[in-house]
């Protein structure tokens, strides 16, 4: 695997920076391996570029001996170490380039500079997954769920090949989907060149098992020390063979599969992770991938069982940890899904008229532009006070305008044009357009500046 897990740079045998991805060694561990290291670099042997192994991982690292620093990067197995290097070259003269000169007084803080390179390095070191299988046994399927696309329910050929880029947590990968009609044959041995995994694909009789014995032979050949596995596809279909039979077979660790089912997607990604070696315990950066997936599966549950309440809440912290993963647009989705849901709330029972001491022929006891139902059952704001957060603004403004009825917020500046959301309320005026009469004034350089009307561009 040459997915990048670790870089680090030494000063004078110290840390000077440290990024994860993944970690894969403690810091003991990468005490000891670092001693050795440097015992290889003192015995003066090293040329351009130095490596050792540590189990499943190589440790390779080049020097700059007259300022005493050491690049280093942890990675997994592959035949291929020139994109590495490449890579590793670049860190290191991008670093000299910027701190060459600033070495000894070095604030830790200047390295956020260096946050795009360290970005394009780990995409650059990229995994390669290869789908491989005949026809129509769902390769293209099996991507799609992983991408959390609509799974097709017709089967259209894949012409050649196509290579997606997927994101299991914070990780990249390149995903290859290959054309699995005999037609397109004299392109399978390049295509699985070069992978870190391969997963075969079957769809589960007889007949398919027995023919894909060959590609199992060709991930031999092409790419001897790539992680395989099968997939044991359409589980759902009659007479399909058990999973056990199917690796008996192939020989090969086998997982059963029915890619047509969307709710599969977890299993999906936990089968890529496991091929990965990502292991779950030591790696924190799925997660989130999979708190987010187990919530979703709880918010369809309380969508079943009608209890709107808990599931608009559930898509709630769905929202948050999609923006932790750095997915906007699901972030999006599951922002308004929750907006959405909370309209269709049960309006409030007697009952909680009457533990609220709210006014029963009033569906907005505090006039603030939220039902009570929704204060009480959605945004758990008081209903008697138009004001929950005592920020100036009132509850049903707030949510209007996607702001939190139940934090201060009065002096935020989403839009940037130097009015607060206390003054964007104040004047009337479009918390997300910074100019909201279009007349090229700010809005905040006509409140703050010329105190001329915002709202009105004459
Ligand atoms: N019943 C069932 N059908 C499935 C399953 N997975 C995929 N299919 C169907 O199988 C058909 C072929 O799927 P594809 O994913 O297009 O096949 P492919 O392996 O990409 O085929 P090529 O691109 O020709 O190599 C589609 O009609 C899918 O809906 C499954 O688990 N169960
Ligand atoms: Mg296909």
């Amino acid at each position: 695997m040459k997915m990048l897990r670790q870089i680090y740079i030494l000063k004078d045998g110290n840390i000077i920076y440290e990024k994860d991805f993944g970690k894969v060694l403690s810091s003991e561990n990468f005490q000891s391996i670092y001693q050795e290291v440097e015992a290889e670099i003192s015995r003066g042997l090293l040329n351009d570029f130095g490596s050792s192994n540590f189990f499943k991982h190589r440790i390779i690292y080049t020097v700059d001996r007259a300022l005493k620093l050491i690049f280093i990067f942890i990675i997994g197995f592959n035949d291929d170490m020139e994109t590495v290097k490449l890579e590793l070259n670049k860190l290191k003269n991008d670093f000299l380039e910027s701190f060459g000169d600033i070495l000894d007084n070095l604030d830790p803080s200047l390295f956020e500079i260096f946050n795009p390179l360290i970005e394009s390095i780990h995409k650059n070191i990229k995994t390669k997954i290869s789908l491989v299988g005949f026809s129509g046994v769902g390769k293209t399927t099996i991507t799609k769920l992983i991408r959390n696309e609509e799974v097709p329910e017709t089967h259209i050929p894949t012409i050649t090949g196509k290579v997606s880029t997927i994101k299991i947590g914070k990780l990249t990968f390149h995903l290859w989907d290959f054309a699995g009609q005999e037609q397109f044959s004299y392109l399978w041995n390049d295509f699985i060149l070069g992978s870190d995994a391969v997963l075969l694909i079957t769809n589960s009789t007889l007949e398919n098992v027995e023919k894909s014995k060959y590609f199992v032979e060709l991930i031999k050949e092409q790419t001897p020390n790539a992680h395989s596995a099968a997939i044991a596809n359409k589980q759902d279909l009659d007479g399909a063979l058990r999973v056990e039979k199917i690796e008996e077979i192939l020989g090969i660790k086998t997982y059963s599969m029915v890619a047509i089912e969307p709710n599969n997607r977890d299993k999906m990604v936990q089968i890529v992770a496991d091929i990965l070696e990502m292991n779950m315990e030591e790696s924190t950066l799925l997660k989130p991938l999979f708190e987010r997936d187990q919530l979703i599966q709880l918010a369809k549950k309380s969508l079943e069982n009608g209890d709107i309440a808990e599931s608009a809440s559930y898509f709630d912290k769905i929202a948050d940890l999609c923006l932790e993963l750095g997915d906007d647009a699901l972030y999006k989705e599951f922002y308004l899904k929750s907006e959405k849901l909370k309209r269709y709330l049960p309006d409030i029972t007697t009952l909680q008229e009457y533990q609220n001491n709210t006014d029963l022929n009033d569906s907005d006891s505090d006039d603030d532009g939220l039902t009570d139902g929704q204060e009480v059952n959605a945004y758990f704001t008081d209903p008697n006070d138009p004001n929950s957060d005592n920020d100036g603004m009132p509850d049903g403004w707030e949510v209007n305008n996607s702001l939190n009825p139940n934090v201060d917020d009065s002096t935020n500046d989403p839009g940037g044009d130097r009015l607060t959301n206390l003054q964007e309320y104040q004047n009337d005026t479009d918390l997300n357009d910074s100019d909201s009469d279009d007349d090229e004034l700010t809005d905040g350089q006509e409140v703050n500046d010329y105190s001329t009307d915002p709202n009105d561009s004459g």
